[in-house]
């Protein structure tokens, strides 16, 4: 069969700057750079954000390579701290030049642009007057966009505020996986609470200044699935679906808080401080579109001892090994492969929040030690990657059938890239990248993702 997809479909990929550009210019600090100076060994090898791919001198070379493999639209994100360096004085006029020049090459290069303001990567100085828990870093934020959104909203028209902003307060307020390392539900709560505020004033902001423009956010709203049947599992992960889908998942779509949400953190004390106005500004700057990252599902199962509260609101995650063409994916992410619910993900939109605009914002396969699948002829043989493409896009394609309001698929990501504490563990590029070298090379994914964006669909 084969799967065609709608005419002027987005196929393309997803970066960010602080995975791609490298921090040799002029760019301010980061809560990575702090926290790499402060816990080198908490990222793979030891490598840290200064060790990048420098996209900032390449990126001619790099959007030439994204147009190679097909790409006809990519998401990438500004530096918050390379164009305000403090993250709320002055503007860098270097960096303006410099996203300037970006823009105008991926519009040469005729690849559309979704730029993104946030991808995790808050100012190193704002982090130290208390990050999202503070409200005047939300003004801060705010300021930020309406900057990018002046000096770059005649030239751009679609935007994302965030690149899944639950990662903040999960990472850096629940599970300590990112700075500031804090572990505290409540704390995490109010970062969640201020940065929906900062979302929704950035959507209020876009609309008084950019013309024609449309702005959405990009969340991972995982889907989340109780582990058996049993009751204490089943409500489990009701909770974990409150916490990590509905709790920015209602108020960008729907405009207000998940009641459900509000009682459950009312009952446990966790209600975050806000202000009378807020619920007003949420229900009257809901996003035009929406960007969805899908890897892996969650499945829960309730602890069978609950100590605090809390405990139960901790998934755990659920390994898996990959079965394929014989080859027992041990070397993967770690994550499960679960196409289906790319589907669910996609339905739920549709039948739960109106069927908003969307596309998939990243979806991609993270492999370790990526260089034992190369072939005779040196180039990476990952027939796997293109195996999960096509049973993702499958899923996609039926959602689509079925009415879904999907005008786009991007890959996370087109050339393999440092990450946040995992650095270059896990490789998810149709383009390899070698960080000792510099050198970029198409793998046997990337001839493959050209023939399906020529074809506008795949054979199967
Ligand atoms: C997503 C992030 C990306 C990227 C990806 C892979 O959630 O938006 O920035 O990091 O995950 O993650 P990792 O490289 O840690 O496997």
């Amino acid at each position: 069969m084969f799967y065609q997809f709608p005419e002027d479909f987005y196929w393309g990929g997803a970066s960010s700057a602080l995975q791609t550009e490298g921090s040799d210019s002029s760019r301010g600090k980061t809560i990575f750079d702090v926290f790499y100076n402060l816990a080198p060994n908490r990222f793979f090898d030891g490598v840290g954000p200064n060790k990048l791919a420098d996209f900032y001198h390449r990126y001619k070379e790099d959007i030439s390579l994204y147009k190679a493999v097909g790409h006809n639209s990519h998401r990438t994100s500004i530096s918050w701290a390379r164009l305000i360096p403090d993250g709320d004085g002055d503007v860098d006029q270097e960096a303006v030049v410099y996203y300037h020049e970006v823009i105008d090459e991926f519009k040469r290069q005729g690849v559309t642009l979704i730029m993104n303001l946030m991808h995790f990567d808050m100012p190193a100085a704002l982090q130290a007057k208390g990050g999202f828990e503070n409200r005047e870093v939300v003004d801060a934020y705010v300021r930020y966009a309406k900057i990018c959104f002046e000096l770059f909203g005649d030239k751009v028209k679609l935007w994302a505020t965030f690149n899944e902003p639950i990662v903040t307060p999960e990472g850096g307020y629940l599970y300590d996986f990112h700075y500031p390392n804090v572990v505290d539900f409540k704390r995490a709560v109010q970062v969640s609470y201020n940065m929906i505020i900062a979302h929704a004033a950035a959507v209020k902001v876009f609309h008084q200044v950019v013309d024609g423009g449309e702005i959405c956010t990009i969340l991972n709203i995982t889907p989340i699935y109780p582990r058996s049947d049993n009751p204490k599992d089943v409500a489990a992960a009701r909770i974990a679906d409150l916490i990590f889908v509905r709790s920015f998942l209602d108020p960008v779509l729907l405009g207000q808080w998940n009641a459900e949400l509000v009682e459950f953190l009312g009952e446990h004390d966790l209600l975050p401080v806000g202000l009378p106005e807020d619920k007003q500004l949420i229900a009257a700057n809901r996003v035009d579109f929406i960007g969805l990252n899908y890897y892996q599902p969650r499945r829960v199962k309730a602890k069978e001892h609950v100590p605090h509260p809390e405990s139960v609101l901790l998934p755990e995650s659920f390994f898996d090994y990959y079965e394929m063409q014989g080859r027992r994916m041990n070397t993967s992410r770690g994550w499960e492969i679960y196409p289906k619910a790319i589907y669910d993900m996609l339905m739920t939109i549709k039948n739960e929040y109106g069927n908003v605009k969307c596309y998939i914002a990243e979806n991609g396969m993270g492999i370790q030690q990526e260089d034992q699948f190369r072939g005779a002829d040196g180039v990476i043989d990952d027939t796997y990657r293109i195996a999960f493409y096509k049973e993702h896009l499958r899923y996609v394609h039926q959602a689509i059938s079925e009415g879904v309001n999907c005008f786009g698929y991007h890959i996370w990501t087109p050339i393999d890239n440092w990450s946040m504490i995992n650095a270059y563990k896990n490789r998810y590029g149709v383009i390899e990248f070698n960080p000792q070298t510099g050198e970029r090379k198409l793998k046997r994914s990337g001839s493959w993702f050209k023939e399906l964006v020529d074809a506008n669909g795949f054979d199967d």
